[in-house]
């Protein structure tokens, strides 16, 4: 394959993942205003960042996303129902419904469980990647993260140590400027990306709407990785264009917003960008858009069918063997 066509089916294929993402995005926000899921934290606005980080990365490299990571495990070929199985709580989905939703994992696709506390995947992450020098191993590991989520001890914690090791890790902040209702200026005084210096590794800052911009800068710090230079924050500024979650009114809180289509939207930019190297056209737009609903309304439908865990099993999951306590709760219950 020649190096302009390699890029070619790369690019669409980012730009396809981002559209899947999207339609998804906006089916599962419906179907909880309809009362057919219960919780969602929605990702519109981070595509591009997600999918350039995703573009980077080998199969075997590990991840330590966040909710919001839909986008990225999208591009990494987790099947669609892992995400909508997880959101509905149904037996299918790998952690069996016992995780708040948006909680994903993807043990296939080394993408490892979300945490709800932010920032706790840091450490983790600085962990694993500690673990690969270890072993000698030359994977790397990316985690993933708010802005808000730097203001949490754990930030520190990871990168210091990513630091000191000169470890393999990747920090990714997807910075859409708020953490529920904050503001980035009143969550921390200087950028993030600057932060990086106080613990001796790279900090930079990419347009994290712009997924070429991002794919070069994780990959850059992917070979650094690689090749022993150890860690690099990146700070990629987007937007988060919904709210915060399903639970949250964000007209209540501020008035700065990105319409959906608009120039700022991540999916235009992407469109432009494709569009000014002839790699796309809009029938090719409309094919994939007209495609991306299809493929959501089927798979969402499939999964709705799916039945709920059963119950018997938060007892039988646990152990091996039920212990006695566990056997005198299920007769308490029964
Ligand atoms: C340690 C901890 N503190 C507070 C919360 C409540 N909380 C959940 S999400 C969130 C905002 C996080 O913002 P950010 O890190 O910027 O990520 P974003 O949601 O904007 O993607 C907060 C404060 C939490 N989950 N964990
Ligand atoms: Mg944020």
């Amino acid at each position: 394959m020649s190096e302009e066509s390699d890029e070619r089916s790369k690019f669409i294929k980012a730009y396809t993942a981002m559209v899947l993402s999207r339609t998804l995005d906006k089916k599962i926000m419906s179907a909880q205003r309809q009362g057919r899921v219960g919780f969602y934290t929605p990702t519109m606005g981070q595509e591009a960042l997600q999918i350039g980080a995703s573009m980077a990365l080998e199969s075997d490299d590990l991840i330590y996303g966040y909710y919001r990571d839909v986008p990225l495990m999208l591009h990494r070929g987790v099947p669609m129902e892992n995400i909508i199985n997880q959101i509905m709580g149904n037996s299918a989905d790998e952690a069996k419904g016992r995780q708040m939703p948006s909680h994903y994992t993807a043990k296939a696709f080394h993408f490892m469980s979300v945490q709800s506390p932010v920032a706790t995947n840091l450490p983790l992450a600085a962990g694993a990647a500690y673990a690969m020098v270890y072993q000698k191993k030359k994977s790397v590991v990316l985690t993933t993260f708010g802005d808000g989520s730097t203001s949490t001890p754990d930030f520190h914690a990871a990168m210091n140590l990513a630091g000191v090791f000169n470890l393999p890790v990747i920090f990714l902040c997807e910075n859409n400027g708020w953490a529920i209702s904050l503001p980035v200026e009143k969550q921390t005084k200087v950028e993030i990306w600057t932060k990086a210096e106080a613990y001796g590794i790279r900090g930079i800052r990419v347009n994290g709407n712009n997924f070429v911009e991002t794919y070069n800068a994780v990959l850059e710090a992917v070979k650094r990785a690689r090749e022993g230079k150890g860690a690099t924050l990146i700070d990629a500024i987007s937007f988060r264009m919904g709210p915060h979650s399903t639970s949250d009114d964000p007209t209540k809180y501020r008035s700065e917003t990105v319409e959906e289509g608009s120039e700022k939207d991540p999916l235009v930019v992407t469109e432009n960008i494709l569009k000014g190297k002839k790699y796309i056209d809009d029938k090719m737009i409309d094919g994939i858009k007209t495609k991306a609903q299809k493929l959501v309304d089927d798979k969402f439908n499939e999964c709705e069918k799916i039945k709920p865990p059963e119950p018997m099993t938060a007892f039988t999951d646990v152990y091996k063997n039920m212990t006695w306590m566990l056997k005198e709760e299920v007769e308490d219950i029964l």
